[in-house]
């Protein structure tokens, strides 16, 4: 068997003499997983979860991973990235330290927990780099299963570039679509429902993936007896797999996780046939084991039998492939014992290094500090208090920076009100320390280069004479026309968007015009449309992926905030998604077609922007900013707007809004009115009707909620005014109140009031069906005159006598 093996191995190009570099890799990372649990059990680290027991799984994957290539995996993946250079052992224990700069953790910066790996697919400004010249992981994500949706996309790109003649001239981003994404996932997370989607999915879309399932029989402390039927994934997955060579489908291997050849050899099928015929695999690894239990938070003696810790033992992958190089005589024991000492030598090296480059600045810091504490102690009233300060900082042994600020902190606050050129110091230290450490840890969570969409340059709508008033949905056609016709990254996708041309026909007929990669249908699967959009964007596409409802949107949120919104964030700016997301809501009938959840969607996506566009018009010039712009974004159109009548602008494709920038509506000098979307009709309504009773607002459309009024146009608005009130369909305290949270408080607007700030919102129930079910949960035009009036009632009230109650 062994023999049959080693000769395929032979037959199909794979080089027997790499087997003890691989034997060495094995056991190095066996080691460093060893000392990573150690160090956090020492407290040198917080948290660590480590890949031993799946070694030779991933050597296997990274002999068949080329350039080009994306990895789309999990907190396992250790030997993969050491096996493709994309991971030092220095770089592992330094993210176990969480060292935060990039040239120690190129993966997160100190940003992600140790094992959450990715490299840089943007350079410093922000720009793409040649990714088919590189080994691609894109972020990983610790909600397990989030690898997923993405690797929906990053593989279905290789589709789109292998099939669209147009974008063969971009080849910094794939050569003729060759390229597989391969995606790790442990048996546990296949219980979850976003791997089956995106098992469908990708099965759907004939997008060429190879999906490695790690299974060693348990997530966490349950086994799979709970997780999944039969507790065999792949007798659950065979569905899905192909039954002619010619058919839809995937191919399905199983294999052994401590079986050297067959690993090598059934990945190798695998890559053959996914990367050629574009087939997807799945990869289901069994038997294997996890030697040091899931993580540092717990210990597995706690739930697995004392069989099963045997089993373990006997099955380990790295013992196994010490057998079988001894039995097939590739080397002897003694070697092998040699190679084992180095491993503990080169992983004890590294964990060294790590720790002294990690601790070292820090010390220096505290050393500073110290230094400024004892010139302190020279001009201070309070030497034996800062005399005691500079002790307690000396005995720092292994200081963070938090403790540092605290002395800092402790020191500013005993010699206040004195004056000295040390305290100065001190002062400077403190203003340079959060400086520092507020890029350290905040940075990039929007583009700070060229690509931001704040830089896009503004270009009005230009209208002539001949302009002609059309369908909303009209507006949008033509501008996502233009834009198919710009630039044929551009992919277009979602629920019945193709062939019926998008719910409210603002894709009608472009489907025909561009084909039908260009403007696609997918299937009802929210969570993965995102997923999707992800993963081509990340490969430099530039997808629009519809969302049918706002109400909607609450299956894919989980994976916008955790992936889209955090990802040039979490990767410290070395990656990037600029993927457009596209919904309508805002009022037409009943619970699920009228919600408008916006806090909830602001508060988790911080990392995109959100645009709330009144009309179409609005809306055209949005996509076509984002679109200059390489940020991802949420567009939301007013769902009842699609056929209110606009004027088509002459420059419908190059028109750009501004982001961030609110537009006065109605210029008055009574109370600000801050609203945006479809509430912007009815506030103006209820405009009209207190002008006729003499009070003339002032109405202002946010336009975007995420950046939120980046001029202060609001609260030039409130210093004329003294009173304002803010607006939406938000549930009580939700968008209403983070509006008022940023005018009143961080723009400083309590200064210019005159009267109480105040919300207008929806009511907390859900919105009830049919035009009263409406009028009675949502704001209303009455509504909005009362709360306004009676403000002005308050004012003056014999120029604004009570209406409602005498
Ligand atoms: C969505 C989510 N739920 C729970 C967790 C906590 N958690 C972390 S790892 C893990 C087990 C995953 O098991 P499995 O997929 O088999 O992978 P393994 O760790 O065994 O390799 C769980 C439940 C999580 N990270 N994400």
């Amino acid at each position: 068997m062994t023999q049959d093996y080693t000769k395929q191995i032979h037959a199909s190009g794979i080089d027997i003499d790499n087997v003890l570099a691989d034997y060495q890799l094995a056991v190095t990372s066996r080691q460093v997983s060893l000392i990573g649990r150690r160090e956090v059990m020492s407290g040198k680290a917080k948290f660590g979860i480590f890949g031993d027991g799946k070694e030779l799984a991933q050597i296997a994957m990274a002999k068949v991973f080329k350039k080009g290539d994306f990895r789309s995996g999990y907190y396992r993946d250790q030997t993969f990235m050491f096996a493709k250079g994309l991971l030092t052992f220095e770089q592992y224990f330094a993210q176990l330290y969480a060292h935060a700069d990039e040239s120690a953790d190129p993966s997160s910066a100190g940003r992600q927990m140790n094992n959450h790996f990715a490299t840089r697919t943007i350079d410093q400004n922000g720009k793409w780099l040649n990714l088919v010249q590189m080994y691609n992981s894109s972020a990983d994500l610790s909600p397990v299963g989030s690898q997923m949706p993405r690797l929906v996309g990053l593989a279905y790109a290789s589709r789109i570039y292998r099939e669209l003649e147009q974008l063969q001239i971009y080849e910094q981003f794939s050569e003729r679509g060759n390229e597989i994404a391969f995606g790790t996932v442990g048996n546990g997370t296949c219980a979850e429902g976003m791997f089956w989607e995106s098992i469908n999915a990708i099965g759907v879309l004939k997008s060429p993936a190879i999906i490695t399932i790690l299974d060693d029989g348990y997530g966490i402390s349950v086994p799979n007896e709970y997780a999944l039927l039969n507790q065999n994934i792949s007798d659950l997955l065979l569905g899905f797999q192909r039954q002619a060579p010619n058919e839809e489908g995937y191919e399905i291997f199983i294999v052994p996780g401590w079986d050297y050849p067959g690993l090598l050899n059934t990945f190798m099928k695998a890559e053959k046939m996914t990367r050629s015929e574009h087939i997807p695999s799945i990869i289901h690894v069994t038997e294997v084991t996890q030697p040091q239990g899931h993580s540092t938070s717990g210990s597995h003696e706690r739930y697995k039998t004392r069989k099963r810790m045997e089993w373990e033992k006997e099955f380990d992958c790295n013992s196994r492939f010490r057998e079988w190089i001894l039995s097939n005589e590739i080397s002897s024991s003694d070697e092998l014992d040699l190679i084992e000492k180095r491993a503990k030598e080169d992983a004890e090296t590294a964990r060294k290094k790590a720790w002294e480059e990690y601790s070292s600045p820090i010390i220096d810091e505290k050393n500073t500090l110290e230094n400024i504490i004892e010139l302190l102690i020279g001009t201070s009233l309070h030497q034996d208090k800062l005399f005691n300060l500079k002790s307690e900082v000396k005995s720092l042994i292994s200081p963070y920076r938090r403790d540092i600020m605290s002395y800092v902190h402790k020191a500013l606050v005993l010699t206040r009100g004195e004056k000295s050129q040390a305290r100065q110091q001190l002062l400077n230290f403190n203003k340079n320390y959060l400086t520092e450490n507020q890029r350290r840890y905040g940075s990039h969570l929007y583009s700070e280069h060229d690509d931001s969409a704040l830089k896009v340059q503004e270009i009005d709508a230009v209208y002539s004479s001949d302009s002609k008033l059309v369908n909303g949905f009209e507006i949008l056609n033509a501008c996502f026309d233009a834009a198919l016709e710009r630039d044929p990254k551009v992919i277009i996708f979602g629920q019945d968007v193709g062939l019926l041309g998008g719910m409210n026909q603002a894709l009608r007929g472009l489907q025909d015009k561009y084909g039908e990669l260009r403007v696609t249908d997918t299937g009802i699967r929210e969570l993965t449309i995102v997923g999707q959009a992800i993963g081509m964007a990340m490969r430099g596409l530039r997808p629009i992926a519809e969302l049918q409802y706002l109400d909607y949107l609450i299956y894919a949120l989980q994976i916008m905030s955790d992936d889209l919104a955090t990802l040039r964030w979490r990767t410290n700016g070395s990656q990037k998604a600029p993927a457009i997301l596209r919904t309508r809501g805002h009022r037409l009938e009943g619970i699920w077609h009228s919600g408008s959840q916006l806090a909830g969607i602001i508060n988790l996506v911080r990392g995109m922007h959100v645009l709330v566009p009144r009309n179409m018009t609005q809306a055209a010039g949005f996509y076509n900013a984002l679109l200059k712009s390489e940020e991802p974004g949420l567009i939301i159109e007013v769902l009842n707007g699609y056929r209110i009548k606009e004027t088509m602008p002459e420059n419908i494709g190059e028109f750009c809004l501004p982001l961030g920038v609110p537009e006065i509506i109605q210029p008055g000098n009574d109370v600000t009115l801050v609203t945006y979307g479809a509430m912007c009709r009815i506030v103006l309504e209820a405009s009209q009707s207190l002008n006729s009773v003499g009070i003339k607002p002032e109405v202002i459309d946010v336009r975007t909620l995420l950046p939120f009024d980046i001029k202060s146009i609001i609260l030039e608005s409130l210093r004329k005014t003294s009173r304002i009130v803010f607006i939406d369909e938000d549930v009580p305290g939700g968008a209403s109140a983070y509006m008022l949270q940023k005018i009143i408080d961080e723009q400083g607007g309590y200064y210019w009031l005159d009267s109480k700030p105040q919300t207008i919102s929806a009511k907390s129930h859900r919105p009830a069906y049919g035009s009263d079910g409406d009028y009675w949960s949502k704001p209303n035009k009455e509504i909005v005159f009362k709360k306004v009036y009676g403000i002005m009632n308050e004012v003056n009230p014999i120029k604004y006598p009570d209406i409602f109650s005498s």
